[in-house]
């Protein structure tokens, strides 16, 4: 049997003697003190037996200090534990309500001074803006309550235990519990009281709570108000003095509805806040109001009467080295890069986030999808069987979860739909939960994405739709909605809003296809776009045992089951670097769009409500990469869902070179997120003139030839390329494998959209399998003519019949080097192929290759399906900065559509190779890096890839797409790489 002090672990319930009805987080004049900073604390393994830590003469002094908030985990080098990831699995037996004995908990002891004239208040409040998992709390030696709900606001009345001067405040925090059931959110698990303590007085005449509800309908605002008080608070005071407001109610009964002239509305694209402050004569609440009306109308969803477009990210709570401790700076930096990627909208996955949070999306302007504190995926190892989520036993605390999400954030205008929660499979206690929701709040739009049949929610979502199925969605396609439900109620479903709670999954080198989403965005209304999963990776900052700092993830810290890598799947990487899969989506969703139509440009602005006045537009026209010539464009005020017709520049045309022009739309001054001069939008023009290529010449009278040979400046021994002007070399050699990416690696089972996959088997086991990654060589011949030299190769696997033949053939024309590789594969390849490429290796040596100057497609990585942020230009890079360093190392670094590269050794230029396009027009990408594909597959982490003193160049024909398998679609066909023959030709030259 538990002992008593450990029972109340295994309640189902939300704990007990927590204030009711939870308020709004407010800013209130109303005295309050802050009791974060260091507290006593001491950690036990298991639940201690007593509890007389709490009594107010306990003896700490041998205890530890810690910071308040933190998570323990993350504190103590190690000495508190540490934290453990898991993505669906419980890390502990599924035998709910209860947890192990081993269970570890936080004891921990706090002081705060109480001012004397406090004695005044009413009531002086605790509140615990958050505590995983569950709590108790005494003070001063009184045992005041319990509660769970870890990124919920809790406030409990301490007035009858606290006294003028010092008092102690005794907390116990279990970090499991039997609402860790309800929290099985893909993320760490951080035990800890990490948010805010405050303790609060409480006015006599105080204002409880308030709630502005502030609509926008043509040009007027309409306000309803609600307020919580004691009838001494009365009169009540409503001002809102931009617009010369002032509403005083004498009583409760005379707060009503009114309505404003002259308002300005809120947006995502222009949150227009007012000041307004509710006081009483005690106290006065400051909010910052926002007009906007949310309503569904048939399957549209609209913001003061226009529908939106979520062009969203799914958003953690997660910092490297706090965890989900908030940090407000942090926080404001990454809202501002979300603004300055086109990113409009935050779905607080899977929990509300810290309160300030909501402050920044009103300002900034985020669409914003409220998430509950809530997700049991666990069951469905048990194919749901037991999940709280249809049992009466837990009623209370999915009841109490949604109460406390509502009524903390009711009042921002950039909350515009509740979420119940997550991956929580169906039942009766969600439904009771929406229920409340839409008695509390009839405006605003409940999603649960897990409602599948559309029982009880306003919005119909899924995650990971693929391509296909979410156009089926848009236009009521047969194959439609029938994610465990019935063609009926698929009909029923499609009569709401669609939207994509999760798609693009962004682990790793990805997502591909960001396009084909947008586009039937904007193709069917009822498509209202969706969220990426996810904005950043959770990589937590920590130290290889000798002292390398690295990004931890799953299994880095012992864990018993861990899901490895897979909380690394952000737009973001740990250390704040946006991915490359960040500047497509920036592109992919610009909302100014520019389409080339002869002698226009055409310029639309698929904004919400914002029109083009804000930006500057401006041109400029490059010959082979280098500026000729810029300027401004003058294109008229474009409304909302308009175009203008706007004639292009002047375009010199080069003889012999390219020629491109780029427009940009650019912020005409500074934002709170970006300095004027900021690109928003961007599209190039291709206006070149067509130039032949020329035709490989043919060579004749082949030789059998060994021994040395040079041929202008390439060296040759017996056949096999040994110096390029004077340099060391090894190659070529032919390269079909890439270090997996996350994707590759992905076994996701939904793979309609590709024939070349097979359900539960993943491209990487097949590359494998067919031993892509170690390729062995034979050569059949080595053959000389005049001024060239011709080797035949054939190209295979251990144990594998499949093979490739490759003929390459080093020539002299018209004085220079060229080099051309013929690849062929030999019937029966089953598989795609990741790339098909030829490498050459260059040795440090006395000038190391350490950098490269390109004209191509840059300055990102680019791939198939994801080359929307590449634009044609020169650019410049170290081998270093040209890989990515993705938190599990992968491919990365290829630059698609090369013409002309420059191998450099500390700037200057050591090797120059320009490309030939092949008989179909095509160019080849290539990669620079220290690393071969081989040994970027072995390491786990950056830290593990060995010291490198040669530098690999690989000239890629062609490179398989990104895709998003991990947790997803399957690369689209199009953009799936075949065997297939292909040709690579280059000059190389050392000018
Ligand atoms: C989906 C989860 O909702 C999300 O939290 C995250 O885990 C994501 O997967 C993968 O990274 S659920 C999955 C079964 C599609």
């Amino acid at each position: 049997m538990p002992s008593e002090p450990s029972a109340y672990v295994s309640d189902t319930t939300p704990g007990r003697g927590a204030l009711r009805p939870a308020r709004s987080w407010l800013h209130s004049d109303a005295p309050s003190r802050s009791l974060n900073g260091l507290w006593r604390f001491r950690l036990s393994p298991t639940v201690p037996t007593t509890e007389d830590f709490a009594s107010e003469g306990f003896d700490d002094e041998g205890w530890d200090g810690i910071t308040v908030p933190s998570h323990w985990v993350l504190q103590g080098d190690g000495a508190y534990g540490r934290p453990i990831y898991t993505n669906v699995q419980y890390p502990f037996p599924i035998d709910p309500p209860h947890v192990p004995d081993e269970n570890p908990t936080g004891d921990y002891r706090g002081h705060f001074d109480l001012p004397a004239d406090w004695s005044e208040a009413e009531r002086i409040v605790l509140r615990f803006d958050g505590v995983e998992s569950l709590f108790k709390l005494w003070v001063n030696g009184d045992e005041i309550g319990s509660a769970s709900g870890s990124r919920l606001a809790h406030e409990f009345d301490v007035t009858s235990s606290v006294r003028p001067g010092d008092n102690v405040v005794a907390v116990r925090v279990h970090q499991w519990s039997a609402v860790s059931y309800l929290e099985d959110q893909d993320q760490w698990w951080l035990p800890g009281i990490f948010r805010d303590v405050t303790v609060i007085a409480r006015p006599v005449g105080g204002i409880e709570d308030v709630w502005l509800r502030t609509g926008f309908d043509n040009g007027r605002g309409h306000v309803e108000a609600e307020v919580i008080a004691d009838a001494a608070a009365f009169p009540v005071t409503l001002r809102l003095p931009e617009l010369g407001v002032e509403q005083v109610w004498d009583t409760a009964a005379d707060v009503t509805a009114f309505e404003i002239d002259g308002v300005e509305p809120w947006s995502a694209e222009q949150p227009r806040l007012y000041d307004v402050t509710v006081s009483s004569a005690a106290e006065t609440i400051s909010l910052r109001a926002g007009f906007r009306t949310v309503e569904i109308r048939e399957d549209q969803f609209l913001v003061n009467g226009r529908r939106v477009v979520f062009h969203g990210m799914n958003r953690h709570e997660t910092h490297p080295e706090r965890g989900r401790v908030f940090d407000e700076e942090h926080a404001r930096e990454d809202l501002a890069r979300m603004k300055r990627f086109n990113v409009n909208a935050i779905r607080t996955s899977h929990y509300p986030p810290h309160p300030r949070l909501l402050d920044l999306a009103d300002e900034l302007g985020f669409w914003v999808v409220l998430e509950c504190d809530l997700e049991t995926h666990g069951f469905d190892k048990l194919d749901w069987v037991g999940n709280p989520s249809d049992d009466p036993l837990w009623r209370d605390a999915y009841l109490d979860r949604i109460e406390r999400t509502v009524e903390r954030d009711k009042n921002h205008p950039s909350v515009v739909i509740w979420s119940l929660g997550n991956e929580a499979g169906t039942g009766s206690n969600l439904a009771a939960m929406s229920a409340w929701v839409h008695a509390r709040d009839a405006e605003r739009p409940v999603h649960y994405e897990g409602d599948h049949t559309g029982e009880y929610t306003d919005i119909y979502a899924r995650m990971y739709a693929s391509v296909l199925e979410t156009e089926q969605i848009g236009t009521d396609g047969s194959r439609a909605a029938l994610l465990n439900c019935t063609p009926a109620q698929g009909a029923r479903q499609r009569t709401k809003p669609f939207l994509l709670c999760e798609y693009a999954h962004a682990m790793g080198n990805g997502p591909g296809a960001l396009d084909q989403y947008e586009a039937l965005v904007h193709k069917h209304p009822r498509l209202h776009g969706g969220f990426v999963w996810e904005w950043r990776d959770h990589g937590i900052l920590t130290t290889t045992p000798d002292g390398r700092p690295y990004y931890a993830y799953g299994g880095d810290f012992g864990e018993v089951v861990h899901d490895g890598n897979f909380v690394m799947d952000g737009m973001v990487l740990s250390n704040d670097v946006a991915t490359p899969g960040l500047h497509e989506y920036k592109a992919v969703v610009q909302p100014v769009r520019f389409a080339f139509d002869g002698d226009d440009v055409v310029v639309t602005n698929l904004r919400h409500s914002a029109d083009t006045s804000d930006l500057r537009f401006r041109w400029r026209v490059e010959h082979d990469g280098t500026l000729v010539d810029s300027g401004d464009m003058k294109v008229s005020v474009v409304a909302v869902g308009e175009s203008e017709r706007v004639p292009l520049p002047p375009i010199p045309v080069a003889h012999d070179g390219e020629t491109w022009l780029t427009v940009d739309a650019v912020l005409a001054a500074d934002t709170a997120w970006a300095r004027e001069g900021h690109v928003v939008a961007t599209a190039q023009l291709d206006r070149s003139a067509s130039r032949p290529v020329p035709a490989a010449r043919p060579h004749t009278d082949w030789r059998q030839s060994d021994g040395t040979l040079t041929l202008g400046i390439a060296e040759f021994i017996d056949g096999s390329l040994v110096r390029l002007a004077g340099r060391a070399v090894a190659g070529p050699r032919l390269e079909l494998f890439r270090a997996p990416t996350d994707n590759d690696e992905g076994t996701s089972g939904d793979v309609e959209d590709s024939d070349a996959s097979i359900p539960g088997v993943s491209h990487a086991q097949l590359w494998r399998r067919d031993g892509l990654d170690r390729l062995t060589t034979r050569r059949l011949s080595v053959e000389r003519a005049p001024e060239a030299l011709r080797t035949i190769s054939k190209v295979s696997a251990a144990h594998s019949a499949l093979s490739v033949m490759v003929e390459t053939v080093w020539s002299l024309e018209d004085g220079e080097l060229e080099l051309r590789v013929e690849i062929q594969p030999s019937a029966g390849w089953q598989t795609v192929w990741p790339r098909i490429g030829i490498r050459l290796d260059f040795p440090d040596g006395a000038a190391p290759v350490d950098g490269a100057k390109w004209f191509g497609l840059g300055p990102f990585e680019s791939y198939p399906d994801s080359l929307h942020a590449a634009r044609n230009g020169r650019f410049s890079s170290t081998v270093h900065d040209l890989s990515v360093e993705y938190a599990r190392p992968q491919e990365t670094g290829h630059r698609s559509q090369l013409r002309e590269l420059a191998l450099t050794s500390a700037g200057s230029k050591v090797l120059r190779i320009v490309t030939i396009p092949d008989t179909r027009g095509r160019r080849p990408g290539f990669t620079l890096s220290r690393h071969t594909p081989q040994q970027i597959a072995q390491a786990g982490h950056p830290f593990e890839l060995p010291e490198s003193t040669t530098s690999h160049l690989i000239v890629d024909a062609a490179q398989h797409g990104l895709g998003s398998r991990a947790c997803g679609p399957d690369v689209w066909p199009e953009f799936a790489l075949r065997p297939e023959s292909r040709t690579i030709r280059l000059r190389i030259t050392t000018d």
